[in-house]
């Protein structure tokens, strides 16, 4: 179902007209209310009346998390504290959180944005709702739940964590959409196993997952231990929070919500904007935000944008799923490798679990990486000679796709942490040894 059918399948040029007036409106309304994006425009020498075309969006300087930082807690909001019903915060791995506010009108927005993230989804005023994203600071359960309510549909706002109670709620309530992280799908999987659940005798047919990366092969396997449709759904705390963009039913790419978010895509080291289809940094400008309004902000997610119509009949642009960040690239011996692409190799062999931890630590001047991967009970039970051949498979295999040797580690089911929240995949060891 698409919940807006005049915004979601509008004429390309419809909606480009309605992109420009909208950036024309919030370049203004950023520089007559925001001390910050006035001093940056005036040091660049660009007013808003600068902007008559799209493309003029280039003149604009980009915004970033340090800019952010350096503004905190509020230095960025364009409205008086009065104006703001509802603030968020993203905790980084280090010192301050991000912080977001929003207006009454940034709420109805998103609440907008998550109806269609939803229907997009397969949610319906029918469906129930499992909310498994943290209520909180984080946008993640808030959003979602706005958005069912919007929707019309039924919300069970029981937020992450206490998997047995997620599943006798699941099982007693009849959800039909489970929204969470990817990691904390596969981990309710994993206890309804153990508990004798059998998820495919339950109603739950549609997964909307997002917050973290996460690979097509780790879909099709979520798929299969669920039972379900999983959509990837992909937002970010400063542009709104979940609502940026959502997969259809097509499984072909994200519907990126463009009459409210205008995407661009750079390559982040020359700043250069790159043409459809190319991968690089994705950068947001919202057109219609009030309380927290961004110019150029740079994600740091790595992705290409799509033009094409979906067979859906949406015809927003798309993006392809999130195959990386920029500060997440980890530089091997001078290969760069992405979490995501050993991802990808892990959940396509057989007896290992979709369970891993990459680990870089420098030995003596090299980097070495080592990939931890829990291996299924059958396995792990068996010969020793089985585990010896399956560790050189996963060698092997991450070899003929990264083109690096790395060490692989086999731990014992259950052996890595299950996350509810944001997955850390990634241990980096190479600060607390005084490597540069
Ligand atoms: O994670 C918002 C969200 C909540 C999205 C629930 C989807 C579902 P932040 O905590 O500010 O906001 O983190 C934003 O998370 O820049 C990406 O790096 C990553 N991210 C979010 N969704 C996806 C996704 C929420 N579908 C940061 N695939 C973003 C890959 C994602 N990465």
């Amino acid at each position: 179902m698409i919940y807006d059918k005049k915004a979601e399948t509008m004429k390309d040029s419809a909606r480009k007209k309605l992109q420009l007036s909208r950036l024309k409106d919030i370049v203004s309304y950023c520089y007559d209310k925001v001390d910050f994006y006035r001093k940056k425009m005036d040091a660049v020498g660009v007013k808003p009346s600068h902007i008559k075309k799209l493309t003029d969006i280039e003149k604009l300087p980009f915004t970033t998390k340090i800019d952010l930082r350096d503004n905190y807690p509020f230095g960025l909001f364009a409205v008086p504290m009065r104006d703001i019903v509802r603030i968020h915060a993203s905790s980084g791995t280090t010192g301050k959180p991000t912080v977001v506010g929003y207006t009454k009108h940034d709420i109805v927005t998103w609440s907008e944005v998550m109806a269609r993230t939803l229907a997009c989804c397969g949610a319906t005023q029918d469906t129930v709702i499992q909310n498994a994203y943290g209520y909180g600071l984080f946008t993640g359960g808030l959003g979602v739940h706005y958005g069912a309510e919007r929707l019309g549909a039924t919300v069970i706002p029981v937020s992450v964590g206490n998997t047995p109670r997620q599943l006798m709620l699941m099982e007693d309530f009849k959800a039909d959409l489970l929204c969470s992280t990817p990691s904390y799908a596969l981990h309710i999987a994993e206890v309804a196993k153990e508990k004798g659940i059998d998820l495919k005798k339950l109603p739950l047919k549609f997964g909307a997952f997002g917050a973290e990366p996460w690979s097509n092969e780790m879909r099709k396997e979520i798929e299969a231990r669920l039972n379900v449709r999983a959509n990837d759904i992909f937002g970010l705390s400063e542009v709104i929070g979940p609502g940026v963009s959502s997969e259809c039913e097509v499984q072909k790419g994200l519907h990126i919500f463009d009459d409210h978010f205008l995407p661009e895509i750079i390559d982040p080291n020359t700043f250069k904007p790159l043409p459809y289809g190319k991968d690089g940094e994705l950068v947001f400008t919202t057109l219609t935000k009030e309380g927290f309004p961004v110019l150029r902000y740079r994600t740091k997610d790595i992705t290409s944008l799509d033009p094409t119509p979906c067979a859906c009949g949406r015809t927003h642009v798309r993006m392809q799923r999130i195959s990386g960040r920029t500060d997440d690239m980890l530089i091997i011996r001078g290969v760069n490798v992405f979490p995501s692409q050993i991802e990808s190799v892990l959940v396509q062999i057989e007896g290992a679990e979709p369970h891993y931890q990459i680990i870089v630590r420098r030995e003596g001047a090299l980097d070495e990486l080592e990939v931890q991967v829990e291996v299924n009970e059958k396995l792990f039970s068996d010969e020793v000679r089985k585990l010896e051949a399956l560790e050189k498979k996963i060698v092997t295999e991450i070899e003929s796709v990264l083109g690096i040797t790395v060490r692989v580690k086999l731990i014992e089911p259950k052996g890595i942490k299950r996350s509810e929240g944001k997955a850390q995949r990634v241990i980096d060891m190479r600060k607390e040894q005084g490597a540069k």
